[in-house]
């Protein structure tokens, strides 16, 4: 039978990023989009871990299906850690990206350690709220000015010196291949016959009745 599973983002970049790496899977993926509206998660969690089960143990229980979900966000060495899970609103709740990395570059203007690493979860979870999780990361170093236009958030000043480009003037192929959700994703493809088994012995089953009514 058709797998469906629902990607929990409603973010436009990402969105575009699973449908390329998931293209070649055996299975639907349904957006939010393709339903109701839904409740909004709340993204409170102090880690990846904890927001990306959030995001994909409330789609799943609210939608009935299985659901998989991102969380993300870039960790600069010398921040601390920063935005990390505040990635998304560094600038202020609903922050553009271009205002996130203008208070990014403005945070680190006179500092000379530039190192900042990607970070991504991936949470695949069933209404029950049983969930597998797969993560992913990249390095890289930031720049003083953006460069190129691709990609979405940070990508325009995080440069990736294997290519001796931004991650903003890679093609999304290009990207897939060495960022933190390409990495992520390529470990759900190594254990992909694994998770569409586990998702066998997960998923509640509904019974099935049959609505013909009595016999006259
Ligand atoms: P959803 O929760 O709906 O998935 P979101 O944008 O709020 O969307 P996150 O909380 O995971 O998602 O925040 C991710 C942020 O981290 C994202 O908005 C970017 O600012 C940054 N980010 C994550 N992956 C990135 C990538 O591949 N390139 C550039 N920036 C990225």
């Amino acid at each position: 039978m058709e797998k469906i599973i629902v990607l929990a983002t409603t973010n436009k970049g990402k969105t575009r990023e699973f449908a390329q790496l998931l293209k070649d899977f055996p299975i639907t993926i349904k957006n939010l989009g393709d339903f109701g509206p839904i409740p909004e998660v709340i993204e409170d969690g102090q880690t990846f871990d904890d927001n990306a089960f959030k995001k994909a143990s409330f789609t799943a229980r609210v939608l009935g299906y299985p659901a998989i979900a991102d969380d993300s966000g870039l960790c600069v060495e010398a921040l601390d850690g920063a935005p990390g899970v505040y990635s998304a609103r560094y600038a202020g709740e609903n922050a553009t990206d271009k205002a996130n990395v203008t208070k990014l570059l403005s945070n680190l203007k006179g500092k000379n350690n530039r190192k900042a690493k990607f970070k991504c979860v991936l949470s695949i979870a069933v209404p029950t709220g049983a969930a597998l999780t797969y993560e992913g990361s990249c390095e890289g170093i930031l720049l003083e000015e953006p460069q190129g236009n691709n990609g979405f958030g940070y990508d325009p000043i995080f440069f990736y010196p294997d290519f001796n480009k931004t991650f903003a003037q890679l093609s999304m192929e290009e990207k897939g291949k060495v960022s933190h959700r390409g990495r992520a994703l390529k470990e759900v493809s190594n254990e992909f016959e694994k998770i569409m088994e586990w998702l066998d012995i997960n998923m509640p089953q509904f019974e099935r009745f049959d609505c013909k009514g009595p016999k006259k």
